[in-house]
Formats: structure tokens, C-alpha cells, sequence
């Protein structure tokens, strides 16, 4: 039997659902304009008025609103309340200058919930499990977020956070924690780290993870699961339009479900702005139906995916989105080529004998682009044998540039050499024009 947190909005009929966002949808677009100048600033330019949204199609009247609008607006600029009615903050930290930061309602904080308890009971946890956030709490919306998420299905929460990683064991084993909640590279980390610590990942009670917030792979997530004898779910969301809670996976892991009464999704050409039909592979738009504090209007993730309205064998019947291995700006163009990081990671996790890390470099030598792949070690006695050791590196670098069509120069480096953090991974380094 198949258990939902809310059984009638999440098996609601395609007519249904378009109905109640419709409806939502016009109270927000109704909201933003009244109280956020900056929204109507640019819906006055695009000369729409709340009264011209009157069928979803419309939502493509509305003009886009991007990283930049948020940075332009920092810190509270496109609040819709006031600050008495705001309760929570968090940030997320951008690569470069200010964070972009977002606020809640009380309001906000019981949807965001409700919201997490979906997707934590989608993936099949229950009042029955311990779980172990080991997302940062902090600025970063992961560990409050499942937190709360967590608390509202009665599950015993470990708010661990991240980091101190051997004492995540420990408690792992004397709580007998059953869900784990990380970053899908931590996850891994943690599983190698037990391997170290001589703990049997199998005699451990960890039956179910909720993984998200960074790209991975079908491959890494293999790993992920034979190394810690879980299932694997995965789990989506962004800061601006909520954090985590967004969409998530069932235990079919046929695409993540996404709470689409209370968001809209688009998919678009990055390089046009045209809306695509459903199916088709583009970026990722939201549009929030509900939020108060920080509601946003067309909102471009940079998240690549495509979306499927199909029912899902679990019975839900909101759009799935397929698992996004990469955003727009992840590609990296190497001498003509389009190489996406995730190509990479299937290679690797597939090859035997290699670790789990690896780092991506781009360097320009003279006119040319030269991609280098560091791959570790999964031991290192390899090391004193060098034959073997240049047999694998050819081999990983022919299977690279089987998908790639470029050549790879591989590197082999000491096992669990290359840096660990509890957070998202940080994998490629262009030095071409800067770190990215
Ligand atoms: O990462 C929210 C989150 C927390 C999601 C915990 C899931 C679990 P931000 O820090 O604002 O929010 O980063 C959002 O991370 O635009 C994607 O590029 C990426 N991302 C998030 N989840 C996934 C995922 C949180 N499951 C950005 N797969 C997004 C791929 C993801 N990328």
C-alpha cells in the first residue's frame, strides 16, 4: 500500500490541478503587483496587468525574473510583507559578492512543512524512523528545512548537521538512526569513512536517504546505495523558491514529483525564453502560488530537466521533473566541444578500482583548451605497481573519450586525497577565465 501525506492534493486530477494554480495564481500575480514595486516595475514594462492573467497560458505574459533582480533587490527588496510579519531568513551564498536571501511567514514555515512531510513520506519514512540531518543548519534552508519536515511526520530527528564526520558513525550505530539526510557526495563520504573505520555498513539499521541539493548521478546514486545498503531518493529544491521540499522522489524513482499546487513549473530554451511543451528537455522555471513572505513570478533556475505529466505508478498524478545532472551554466565549452560534468561522473562511477572523488580542471595552454581529470585511487598499493597503474589510467581515459569525443588527460591520485566537504562538492575548477 502505497502511504501519501496528503492523499487528496496529491492524487488530484490534471483539470483539478490546473484549476486551483490557476485560481492561485491570479491571487498571487494580484499580491506581487500591489506590494512589490519591483515586480510592478517590470510588469508595468512588459504593459501586463494583474487583470490579463485569466488562463495558465497567460503566465507567459509576465516577464522572467532572474539572479540578477534578487541581487538588485538585496537583501529585502522583493519582500511581499512587512518585516512584522516575517519570521525566518536564510541565504543561500552565491559564488561572488552578497547572498540572496529570503524570508518566510509564519504562514511559510507551516507550507514549507507540510511540504517536506510529502516528500520525506514519499521516499517511505515514517513516525517509526530516526533520522540523521546531516545537511548544515545555518543560513543554508537543508537542515532546517528536513528539520521541520521531519518533525511534522513524528520521526526522531538527529539534528547533526554536517562535518565531524566519525562521530556521524558513532551515533549512526548507537541511535540506530534509519534515515540519512546529506548531500548525495557526503552520503559517499560517509560511506567510504565507515569502510576505514571497519563498520559494517550492512549490519547498520540505515534503510532509507533523502539526497539532494547538487547534482548527481544514476551512477553515483548505484554507489551510494551498494555502499550503504540503502535506497537512495532524491530530493530538489532551490532557496529562492522555498528550498528544499520543492519536488521530490518516490521509491519508482521514475522522476520527482513536484508540489505543483503550490508551484507552477515551465520548461524554456535557455538561449530564446520560449516557453517548450511538456516533455521537452530545457530550463527549469517556478512561479510560487502561495508564498507570502518571498513569492516569485517566473523565477529561471538555470536547472536543466524535463517534465512529465504522466500518472506515476505510485498513483500520484502531479508533473514529474527528470533528475537534473546539470544547470545551464555548468557546460563547459572545451576545444568546440560541450563537455557537462555529469558526463564525467557516469564514466567514473562505472570504472572498478577507482575511489569516489575525482575534480575536473580546464586549463588554456597557448591557444588551446587542456581538460585534466583527477581520479583517486580506490587503493593505494597500486601505487608501487606501475603497470597496472598506467593500464587503468589509459583505460579511464579511453572510456572518457568514448562519451566525450575529446581527450581527457587522467591523473591518479592517493585515495582520499582530494578534498571532502559536508556540503555541495565542489568538482571543476576553470582556470580558463577564473574559478568557476
Ligand atoms: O540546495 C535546497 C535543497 C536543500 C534541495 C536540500 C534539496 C535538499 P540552494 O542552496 O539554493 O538550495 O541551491 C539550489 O542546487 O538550483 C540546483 O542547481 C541545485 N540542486 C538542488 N537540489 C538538486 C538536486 C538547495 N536534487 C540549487 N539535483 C538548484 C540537482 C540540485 N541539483
Amino acid at each position: 500500500m502505497v502511504v501519501m501525506w496528503d492523499k487528496a492534493q496529491e492524487t488530484m486530477t490534471r483539470s483539478q490541478i490546473e484549476f486551483l494554480q490557476l485560481e492561485r495564481l491570479k491571487t498571487q500575480v494580484v499580491r506581487v503587483y500591489d506590494n512589490v514595486p519591483a515586480y510592478r516595475a517590470k510588469m508595468d514594462a512588459a504593459g501586463v496587468k494583474p487583470k490579463h492573467i485569466q488562463t495558465l497560458k497567460d503566465l507567459a505574459l509576465l516577464p522572467f525574473t532572474v539572479k540578477d533582480d534578487l541581487r538588485t533587490n538585496y537583501p529585502f527588496g522583493l519582500f511581499a510583507e512587512p518585516q512584522e510579519n516575517i519570521v525566518r531568513l536564510h541565504a543561500s551564498s552565491g559564488t561572488t559578492g552578497k547572498p540572496i536571501v529570503v524570508g518566510y511567514t509564519k504562514q511559510d514555515l507551516d507550507t514549507w512543512s507540510d511540504l517536506l512531510a510529502r516528500v520525506i513520506t514519499m521516499a517511505g519514512v515514517t513516525r517509526h524512523d530516526t533520522a540523521q540531518v546531516s545537511f548544515s543548519y545555518g543560513l543554508f534552508t537543508g537542515g532546517f528545512g528536513l528539520h521541520y519536515g521531519l518533525e511534522r511526520v513524528g520521526a526522531t530527528v538527529v539534528p547533526i548537521s554536517g562535518g565531524n564526520t566519525e562521530k556521524q558513525l558513532m551515533l549512526m550505530q548507537d541511535f540506530g538512526s534509519t534515515v540519512l539526510i546529506a548531500t548525495p557526495s557526503y552520503a559517499l563520504y560517509l560511506g567510504e569513512k565507515a569502510e576505514q573505520m571497519g563498520i559494517d555498513t550492512a549490519k547498520l539499521k540505515l534503510r532509507i536517504g533523502l539526497f539532494g541539493s547538487e547534482p548527481w548521478t544514476n551512477e553515483l546514486r548505484n554507489q551510494i546505495e551498494s555502499k550503504l545498503h540503502i535506497l537512495a531518493t532524491d530530493n530538489y529544491g532551490l532557496s529562492e523558491v522555498m528550498g528544499p521540499g520543492v519536488a521530490g522522489e518516490c521509491p519508482w524513482a521514475q522522476g520527482l514529483h513536484i508540489n505543483e499546487d503550490h508551484f507552477i513549473v515551465e520548461t524554456i530554451d535557455s538561449e530564446t525564453g520560449e516557453v517548450l511543451p511538456p516533455g521537452s528537455k530545457g530550463e527549469l522555471v517556478f512561479t510560487s502560488l502561495t508564498k507570502e513572505a518571498f513569492p516569485v513570478i517566473r523565477y529561471r533556475t538555470k536547472d536543466i530537466s524535463r517534465i512529465n505529466q504522466e500518472r506515476c505508478v505510485c498513483g500520484r498524478t502531479f508533473a514529474r521533473m527528470e533528475k537534473v545532472t546539470g544547470r545551464a551554466d555548468d557546460m563547459m565549452i572545451i576545444r568546440g566541444v560541450n563537455v557537462f560534468p555529469s558526463q564525467i561522473e557516469s564514466v567514473l562511477m562505472k570504472i572498478p578500482g577507482i575511489g569516489t572523488s575525482y575534480q575536473i580542471n580546464v586549463y588554456k595552454k597557448g591557444s588551446l583548451d587542456d581538460l585534466e581529470v583527477l581520479v583517486e585511487l580506490g587503493d593505494n598499493r597500486l601505487l608501487d605497481r606501475y603497470g597496472e597503474l598506467e593500464e587503468l589510467r589509459r583505460n579511464i581515459e579511453g572510456q572518457l573519450f568514448n562519451v566525450l569525443s575529446i581527450h581527457a588527460r587522467v591523473k591518479l591520485v592517493e585515495s582520499q586525497s582530494l578534498e571532502r566537504t559536508p556540503g555541495k562538492a565542489k568538482r571543476v575548477f576553470d582556470y580558463r577565465k577564473g574559478t568557476k
